[in-house]
């Protein structure tokens, strides 16, 4: 789909940043405005990420209007801001296929386009990437530029900081660009926002501001400024010092919405070598006022209508995942006043909205940073609290070492309400979930939990708060087969699968999760046993066994890589045993899924209940006419021997 150019003259005759470049400053304002135009009809049709892009806009133009793009490098940090980067950089038409199956990628990708330098999704590695970038020229002789483009909620990560520390030291040709919305996917929290604010508040940032047009011929340095003022002192606020302690060289804050302001401080930048950093001060939602007055309903809309503000709405099947976590952390927070919640920035998607509001002083929003909420968790746990730590699978990849080193290997009771686990869909590669049995199932100390449905997720959230040490219930995006959620809370054993159907074909289907109910239906048609696992993590290894003595033939199933995944356990386990049986394992394949809908990423992993029949009846008919054995005894108890 692309949208008619009629009513977008400017942006037409905009191929590349050089057709932007041609143009005479002054015609900047008129592109911004088309370009934000633009922007509101594209993402009015499809969705996708929305008011962090309208704040970019000028940015973006100013950007692209100075660098000499792609020989300089433009490094944009998470790239849910970079929909107007796309947009200059030859992309205009695409636009409308963006998160979409074969449409343009979510965020920056270097494949996609010489523009994208570096690809991004996980937030606060821009510096890090493009002071790499900056030591490579400059060892290569090269005096090209590299700027940085982080927000004031990607900036509060620790990566950005070790970047910083790093960039600080180096003559590198680096320039960050802060850019301070004071905004995150929700509020922006922490000491750094409140400085920032200080900063904008505070009598120096209005003199500033009203000269930053000359913002390096004339601004005096930080420190010059705290020297002649005679209220150096404890308390007042000097904007940057903190930068400049680091080793930049702070410039601003400026007005992010000001072409002339920003054309005119970047074009003096761009002449300096050394580690600079720029704050510029942007709005949310720039220019469309129901994404101005809302930014975090407005971070990643679904489709709207530009004209009233109204998202269309999905058909829900019944709660998400995420919805029944939060229900449940209500409830066990009313029952248990050592219970507290911890998110990295994800109130919103992890379904802790309420929770937030009905426990404030339990809730723990502790900013873009996953390693730090783990071992904040390590630490609460240490001293009798009972942390919950909401977060999604692919952001915990970050916290790995202190899953491993602070929690497991101290056996703490910390609790992980694993969401986005699986497929996400539109969010696309560096989002899916695709490893985390894989990485859990290999830490000692702790259990790992897949639930089938919503309420067994419940039960198992529960359960996990039961034990002595760490525990992960790991549930996807979405809502998941229709069951009623009981209000009450049941320990499930640990450990224990649950044996759901006995088949009389020789065939068994070991499934994990998300994929216990399309295999309910598989074992239906082709008369197999099925066995909602329950547990990656410990298995149910005397099931697998009895399943296997009176089995020809393992299917597994899980949203998860096959390598390292719970189907390599099992085949593990029965291969320790001498019980090998010929065994299918079925999961994510070796390979990165791009994004789509999560129904077209299931397709693309053969995962979607059509493929899953498919290739398990092939596989199975394969089997058996290779190899046409009489049937097993179909009585479990008839040859089930006591051990192995
Ligand atoms: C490591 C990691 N954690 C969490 C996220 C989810 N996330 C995407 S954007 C965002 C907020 C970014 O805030 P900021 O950098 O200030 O950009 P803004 O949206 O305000 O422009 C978060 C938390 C992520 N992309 N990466």
């Amino acid at each position: 789909m692309t949208l008619s150019l009629d009513s977008y003259p400017l942006l037409a005759a905009i191929d590349s940043p050089a057709d932007l470049r041609a143009l005479p400053a002054t015609e900047l304002p008129a592109v911004a405005a088309e370009l934000r135009r633009y922007l509101i009809e594209s993402v009015s049709t499809r969705g996708g990420h929305f008011a962090a892009g309208l704040g970019t806009v000028e940015l973006t133009v100013a950007l692209h209007y100075i660098y000499d793009t792609p020989r300089d490098r433009l490094v944009w940090d998470v790239g849910h801001q970079a929909y107007p980067h796309k947009v200059l950089t030859g992309r205009r038409d695409q636009l409308p296929t963006i998160k979409q199956k074969g449409g343009l990628a979510p965020f920056p990708t270097r494949s996609e386009s010489p523009y994208d330098t570096f690809g991004v999704g996980h937030s606060s590695t821009s510096i890090s990437a493009a002071l790499g970038m900056a030591v490579a020229a400059a060892r290569q002789g090269d005096d090209r530029q590299h700027v940085a483009i982080i927000g004031d909620g990607a900036i509060s990560a620790g990566m950005a900081f070790e970047a910083m520390n790093h960039a600080g030291a180096l003559p590198a040709n680096l320039l960050v660009v802060l850019n301070d919305n004071d905004m995150s996917i929700s509020e922006n929290v922490g000491a750094l926002s409140n400085y920032f604010a200080r900063v904008l508040s505070g009598r120096t940032y209005a003199q500033l501001r009203a000269g930053s047009e000359k913002v390096l011929r004339q601004m005096p340095t930080v420190w010059e400024l705290a020297r002649r003022s005679e209220k150096h002192m404890k308390g007042m606020v000097l904007p940057g010092s903190l930068f400049e302690e680091m080793g930049f060289n702070y410039l601003g804050p400026i007005d992010g919405h000001d072409l002339k302001a920003l054309v005119s401080t970047l074009g003096n930048v761009r002449e300096l070598t050394g580690p600079q950093f720029l704050h510029v001060v942007t709005r949310k939602g720039k220019g469309y006022a129901p994404a101005e007055a809302d930014p975090i309903k407005w971070h990643g809309p679904g489709p709207f209508d530009p004209a009233s503000g109204v998202i269309f709405k999905e058909i829900a099947t019944g709660p998400t995942y995420s919805q029944v976590f939060g229900d449940w952390l209500c409830d066990m927070a009313a029952r248990d006043e050592r219970v507290v919640g911890i998110t990295p920035a994800m109130r919103e998607g992890s379904g802790l909205v309420r929770f937030s509001k009905t426990f404030p002083e339990r809730y723990f929003d502790v900013a873009i940073a996953e390693q730090h909420a783990v071992t904040f968790a390590a630490g609460l746990a240490c001293e009798g609290l009972k942390p919950v730590v909401a977060i999604y699978s692919t952001f915990l990849q970050r916290a790995y070492d202190q899953l491993v080193h602070d929690v497991a290997l101290q056996n703490l009771p910390v609790v992980f309400a694993v969401d986005r686990a699986g497929l996400v869909g539109s969010d696309g590669a560096t989002h899916q979930g695709s490893f985390d049995h894989s990485f859990l199932g290999c830490v000692p100390n702790l259990v790992v939990m897949a639930p089938a449905d919503t309420n067994e997720c419940r039960q198992m959230l529960y359960t996990a708060t039961t034990l002595p040490g760490p525990a992960v219930v790991r549930y996807p995006r979405g809502s998941g087969p229709v069951v009623e959620v009981a209000a009450t809370m049941e320990p499930l054993p640990v450990g224990r699968a649950e044996l759901r159907r006995e088949g009389r074909s020789g065939l068994a289907l070991l499934a994990f999760g998300s994929l216990v109910e399309p295999a309910a239906h598989i074992a239906e048609v082709l008369d197999a046993t099925l066995v909602n696992m329950r547990f990656v993590k410990p298995l149910d290894e005397a099931l697998v066994r009895r399943i296997a003595s009176y089995h020809r033939a393992i299917v597994t199933l899980e949203e998860n890589v096959i390598a390292g995944g719970a189907g390599a356990s099992i085949v593990s386990s029965l291969a320790q045993q001498r019980l090998q049986r010929p065994t299918l394992l079925i999961g994510i394949p070796d390979a990165f899924i791009e994004h789509g809908s999560r129904e077209d990423c299931l397709v693309a992993a053969g995962l979607d209940p059509a493929s899953l029949l498919a290739r398990i009846e092939a596989w199975w008919t394969k089997f058996n006419s290779a190899r046409p054995l009489p049937l097993a005894a179909t009585s479990a108890a008839a040859t089930v021997p006591e051990t192995v």
